[in-house]
């Protein structure tokens, strides 16, 4: 299952995935050995792979003629593809899509190997050993599309305003023509049900989009956490009055602003109420089926959380469509956790953290529950490199897009220099786990660092937590016992959620996730982050009523 929709009634569309494809590993007591795998999964689920690293084929078969469009939508760390034993394209990123063309394939049945390597290496300058685990695979879905000459690559919509029931949006259209010549086409474009445009094109060979301003739509209900009415948004080529490629995707209607010290959605103060989750299951890896994903925004749901962090990556697109529909917020943030200033200084690090926010937003852009972009989690936001590194990647967020607000999270204090540079100011801490300072203090001493700088944005706790290792009760509430997470979490949240200057927090973590092997299982019993809430296989601990209990009582508004 790649979406909880369809996004073409006139293309022919296919997926890849959800069946079983040829696996044979490069290294190891395994090596070229073939074996059936699931596609999408982590290649570290199957036996005798939980510690692989390196080089591995995932090879399957496909009938096809003409054009064809392959989209992965997440091949870790990286891929090469072949098409009937010939290489089409290369990708690195772990957790963003790409797509190869192919043009003029002969009827019959084709062949589709992609190699991939989940081994740690200085070009691939996100993946390292973390405080998660880096899965290797296709860990999320792949499909099939037959195209023709000219095709939709994506299409944009911008909710600008609202006044008296009538909403202003931008709309911008990505088409692809395959040819070394001028495309001719009618390119219509639908939203809510209301036609929008019709406008004829002549797109030179290549990539060409197309803006459209001052659109209106009346009649809709906007989308809320309360009421997420979600809207479809549906593209059309057509040549003589015949439509010959279509793209559908879904929108609501709702302004993210910033004013003074709060976030405002749809000119009301949001409250947040959020954990940050990873993608992480031990029976799936990173690549969560539908039905866990489902499950775990049920939890979430119950816990009455509003919002969830994408730590440390962007996600799997069916975990946002489903977002969209319960109406949680999400804040989606590229990929890297904790680098270093000597992390940043690999000149591969800046050029692939750039690629990925591309990507995220190309691919996102459409979904009403992302209202943050965030990016850079506690890298090296204290040092001159690391401010030109925010800097840059501030600024092409906003080129990319202007209608949400920007975000890091930071655990610089006040040793952090680019504060002024978010439009929200993001701050990582945990009181009473890892120092004994009261969140209060903590937040006091952050605003007067602001204040002395003059900055006066709206502030989030983006991480709070401690950790418990499931089923160990201790009357002593000694370290690790569910016990003692229980009673530092409560006094977290009752302390943070009193001081109005904030906007609400990020509990770390949803669930207790796999680490790397390499030094940082040293520091977390049993090779987990044992933060969670629920543990690996979703078990609640004894803080799961504490947290339920206070997020309830708090409205979602201010
Ligand atoms: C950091 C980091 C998380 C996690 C957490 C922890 O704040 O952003 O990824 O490592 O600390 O558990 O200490």
């Amino acid at each position: 299952m790649l979406r909880t929709f369809d996004t073409h009634k006139i293309r022919k569309t296919r997926e890849l995935s959800g069946r079983l494809w040829d696996f044979t590993p490069a290294e190891g007591e395994y090596a070229g050995k073939t074996q059936k795998v699931m596609v999408p999964s982590c290649l570290e689920t199957y036996p005798g792979f939980g510690n692989y690293r390196g080089l591995a084929d995932y090879e399957t078969t496909f009938e096809a003629q003409g054009n064809v469009r392959l989209e992965f939508k997440g091949v870790s760390h990286f891929a090469r593809v072949f098409i009937d034993g010939r290489e089409t394209a290369s990708h690195y990123g772990s957790y963003t899509p790409f797509s190869v063309c192919v043009t003029g394939l002969a009827a019959g049945t084709h062949t589709l190997k992609v190699t991939v390597d989940n081994a740690f290496r200085d070009e691939y300058s996100l993946d390292f050993p973390n405080d998660y685990m880096s899965y290797g695979g296709i860990s999320r879905g792949v499909c099939l599309d037959e195209i023709g000459e000219l095709f939709l690559q994506w299409v944009h919509i911008t909710p600008l305003k609202e006044e008296s029931g009538v909403w202003t949006v931008r709309a911008e259209v990505s088409v692809r023509n395959l040819t070394e010549r001028a495309g001719c086409a009618l390119l219509s474009l639908s939203l809510a049900g209301q036609e929008l445009i019709s406008s004829q094109i002549s797109p030179a060979p290549g990539e060409q989009s197309y803006t459209f301003e001052n659109l209106t739509v009346t009649g809709v209900t906007p989308w809320s956490m309360d009421s997420p009415v979600l809207y479809p948004i549906q593209a059309r080529l057509s040549q003589d009055g015949q439509v010959f490629d279509d793209l559908i995707d879904r929108t609501g209607f709702r302004l993210v602003q910033v004013q003074d010290n709060r976030i405002l959605l749809n000119g009301r103060p949001v409250r947040i109420k959020g954990f940050c989750r990873h993608e992480d299951h031990p029976h799936f890896g990173c690549a969560l089926p539908a039905e866990a994903i489902a499950r775990d925004l049920q939890l979430v749901r119950d816990l009455g959380a509003n919002s969830i962090r994408t730590s440390h990556y962007p996600n799997d697109e069916l975990f946002l469509d489903m977002c969209d529909e319960m109406g949680i917020l999400v804040w989606e943030e590229n990929h890297a956790r904790g680098l270093s200033e000597e992390q940043m200084r690999n000149p591969f690090f800046e050029p692939q953290c750039e690629e990925v926010i591309r990507a995220m937003i190309t691919a996102h852009y459409n979904h009403p529950s992302i209202y943050i972009w965030g990016i850079l989690n506690e890298c090296a936001s204290d040092t001159a490199l690391g401010r030109e590194c925010y800097q840059a990647q501030f600024s092409l967020i906003r080129s990319l897009d202007l209608s949400r607000p920007v975000s890091y999270a930071s655990c610089k204090y006040n040793a952090d220099i680019c504060q002024d540079l978010p439009d929200i100011c993001s701050w990582n801490m945990y009181p009473y786990w890892y120092d004994d300072e009261t969140a209060v203090k903590k937040i006091e001493d952050l605003d007067a660092f602001l204040g002395k700088q003059g900055i006066h944005k709206p502030l989030i706790v983006s991480e709070v937590g401690a950790g418990a290792i499931y089923a160990f009760r201790d009357t002593a509430k000694d370290v690790w016992s569910e016990d003692l997470q229980a009673e530092i979490l409560g006094k977290q949240l009752t302390e943070i959620f009193s001081k109005e200057r904030c906007s609400g927090l990020y509990i770390w973590q949803f669930c207790d996730v796999r680490v790397s092997r390499i030094w940082w299982a040293m520091r977390r019993p049993k090779s987990r982050n044992n933060k969670g809430l629920v543990d690996e296989y979703r078990r609640p601990k004894l803080a799961y009523d504490v947290v339920k209990g206070i997020f309830e009582k708090l409205e979602n508004y201010w």
